[in-house]
């Protein structure tokens, strides 16, 4: 079958995924993909992309491709774009169904399967799904009870259908395949990767918070083996080159034993500096001396607040100052540089525990500060807490579930101190990087009521994050705009693909017919070795999910 994916901003992992499994399924994959320079969540400027490609091209692009499928990966920031895009395949291509997927679908269902051009969307891992589908469709069956997606019928009725268990091993998965994104320019010196889905914690203000829960009768954190790893990283090294590679697990290298493994394996057969998160609990010495040992360079660490109270409490991180202090210094000591990151804007946080973040971050000296604005998340512990307790109007959540802003630019809570947000998350990257005797100065500006020089001094601050970083991406920018014209532009489909399963089901459709009639047989016989495998795994799963760190709903304290 035909399958043309849509992604716009960067390169996607999860659509990697999707992809390499289809592609290894023997389905023809296309991917429409659009780099949004001039929308990325700091400026809004669609002209700077205009001028290199427009949306006739990409109707023209999926037109020739003759998809039979046409598959969008979104997450709220996304859905806007997603939604318009959709309403034009729908006009020029009214037969091709068009499914939906990834974290936004997955928190909202109701709301997205509402949209009239979406045919299904996808909960969770989509792999397995899309591959029942399109086996489905490939057999001219009906596909409404498929696991994890959510039909519509021909009625308008939706079909919605259970979750499926989490894909476990990850390695029964093909590495997930980058080409398609590549020929668009999307991939730079730096490459990304995923060693684990999901996170041993919980935060609030995080996706996590909300997704531990929906799969909270097994583990949903699971982690690929460090040959598998190894494996798909010396095909990106040979195939893409890379200079520094990003591992974008939300918390790497939590495991010890399989720390001991890969800080002997990557250096041996990798050997390209790298970029990983930790936490302040998971900053252990043995770990980071592991870390340095492989290769990495710096960490970036999630801080959130200078506030013990609102980390506590509302945030449910449990990293007291001392804490924090004595993972930073040990972070130093094995020469990693630090990028501390930040959130301002909680419920509940007052002026003086943002500025405890500033008084934190002085403790910390990290290489860089990065902040950023609450943005509540739809689904997520904290952006409901903040519904309940009269921090986020209804109307405003509606916006924020249809993507408006973003965690750069909008304080969606209504605080009595907004301008006090604004200000502080503005000026924090720009306070770290300033000597101490001209601190006063900073202190007088932040003093003024919110306005332009503010403004200005966190554009002018971008830069400075990590300076590195941003000229590769300004360079890379012109590059990618190129390629993408250009892909847009050329169909290096396989032109001769050939649906071969479709043409053998269509001879003789008894093929599939087949296997369904001996399962009719066999429904009434009760299969005593499947009841047995079933408990044991029953068995398994309960005790990983009381090993877990995460052990059910979060109860707020005030
Ligand atoms: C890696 C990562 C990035 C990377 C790469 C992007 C990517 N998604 O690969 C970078 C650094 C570029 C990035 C950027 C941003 N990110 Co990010 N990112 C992540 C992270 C840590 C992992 C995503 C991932 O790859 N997971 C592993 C894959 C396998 O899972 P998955 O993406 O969910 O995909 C599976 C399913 O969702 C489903 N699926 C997905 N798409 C589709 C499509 C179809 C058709 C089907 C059937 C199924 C399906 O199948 C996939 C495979 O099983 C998540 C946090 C998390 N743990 O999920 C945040 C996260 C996705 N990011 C987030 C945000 C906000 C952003 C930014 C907007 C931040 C910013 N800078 O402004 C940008 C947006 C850039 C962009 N255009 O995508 C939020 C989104 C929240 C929300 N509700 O929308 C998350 C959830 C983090 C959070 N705050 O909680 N991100
Ligand atoms: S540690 Fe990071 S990724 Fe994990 S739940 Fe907390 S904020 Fe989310």
């Amino acid at each position: 079958m035909r399958v043309l994916f849509y992604y716009r901003g960067s390169e996607h992992i999860g659509v990697e995924s999707i992809i390499a499994y289809l592609k290894s399924k023997g389905h023809l994959v296309e991917l429409i993909f659009e780099p949004a320079i001039g929308e990325n969540g700091f400026v809004d400027i669609p002209l700077i992309d205009k001028i290199f490609y427009n949306d006739k091209m990409i109707l023209n692009k999926a037109i020739r491709f003759k998809p039979d499928l046409i598959a969008f990966s979104t997450i709220t920031n996304l859905y806007m774009p997603v939604k318009k895009l959709a309403k034009k395949f729908k006009e020029v291509m009214p037969k091709v169904p068009i499914i939906v997927g990834g974290i936004h679908a997955t928190s909202l269902p109701e709301r997205t399967i509402a949209e009239k051009n979406f045919d299904m969307i996808c909960l969770g891992e989509g792999e397995h799904a899309m591959e029942e589908l399109l086996q489905r469709m490939r057999e001219k069956k009906s596909y409404t009870d498929i696991k994890n997606l959510w039909v519509k019928d021909e009625t308008g009725f939706v079909h919605k259908n259970d979750k499926r268990p989490v894909i476990r091993p990850l390695e029964s998965l093909p590495n997930p395949d980058k080409s398609l994104f590549a020929k668009y320019g999307a991939l730079n010196s730096t490459v990304m990767i995923m060693t684990t889905r999901g996170c041993p914690f919980a935060c609030t203000f995080c996706v996590n918070s909300f997704r531990n829960q929906v799969y909270s009768g097994e583990v949903y954190l699971r982690q690929r083996s460090v040959q598998s790893v190894i494996k798909d990283l010396i095909e990106i090294k040979k195939t893409y080159n890379p200079k520094e590679i990003r591992f974008e697990d939300d918390v790497f290298a939590y495991n010890q034993k399989w720390l001991n493994e890969f800080k002997v394996e990557y250096p041996k057969h990798i050997g390209i500096p790298f970029h990983c998160y930790v936490t302040p609990s998971t900053a252990k010495d043995e770990i980071l001396a592991g870390l340095k040992q492989a290769g990495c360079k710096s960490v970036s660490i999630g801080i959130q607040s200078g506030s013990e109270k609102i980390r506590t409490k509302l945030l449910h991180r449990r990293h007291s100052d001392e804490l924090i202090i004595a993972a930073a210094e040990r972070i130093k000591k094995h020469n990693l540089k630090i990028f501390a990151e930040y959130i301002f804007g909680f419920p509940e946080e007052t002026p003086e525990d943002m500025w405890k973040s500033y008084e934190l971050n002085d403790k910390i000296k990290p290489f860089s500060a990065l902040s950023f604005i609450f943005y509540p998340y739809p689904k997520t512990a904290l952006a409901e807490y903040s519904l309940k307790n009269g921090y986020l109007t209804k109307e405003d959540y509606d916006k924020v579930k249809d993507g408006y802003g973003s965690y750069h630019t909008s304080c969606w809570l209504d605080l009595p101190y907004k301008d006090e947000v604004y200000k502080l998350n503005a000026m924090l990257p720009i306070w770290n990087k300033t000597p101490k005797f001209l601190k006063p100065l900073l202190k007088a500006i932040l003093k003024l009521k919110y306005g332009r020089i503010h403004k200005l001094i966190y554009l002018a601050s971008i830069p400075i994050m990590w300076f590195e970083e941003f000229v590769a991406r300004i360079k890379a920018m012109p590059r990618m705009l190129m390629m993408t014209r250009k892909a847009l532009m050329n169909d290096d489909w396989d032109m001769a693909y050939k649906d071969d399963l479709e043409i053998k089901y269509l001879q003789n459709q008894e093929i599939s017919l087949q296997p369904n009639t001996v399962i009719q047989k066999e429904k009434d016989l009760i299969d005593v070795k499947s009841i047995v495998k079933a408990k044991a795994l029953e068995t398994i799963k309960e005790k990983r999910r009381k090993n877990h760190f995460f052990h059910g709903e979060i109860k707020f304290s005030k």
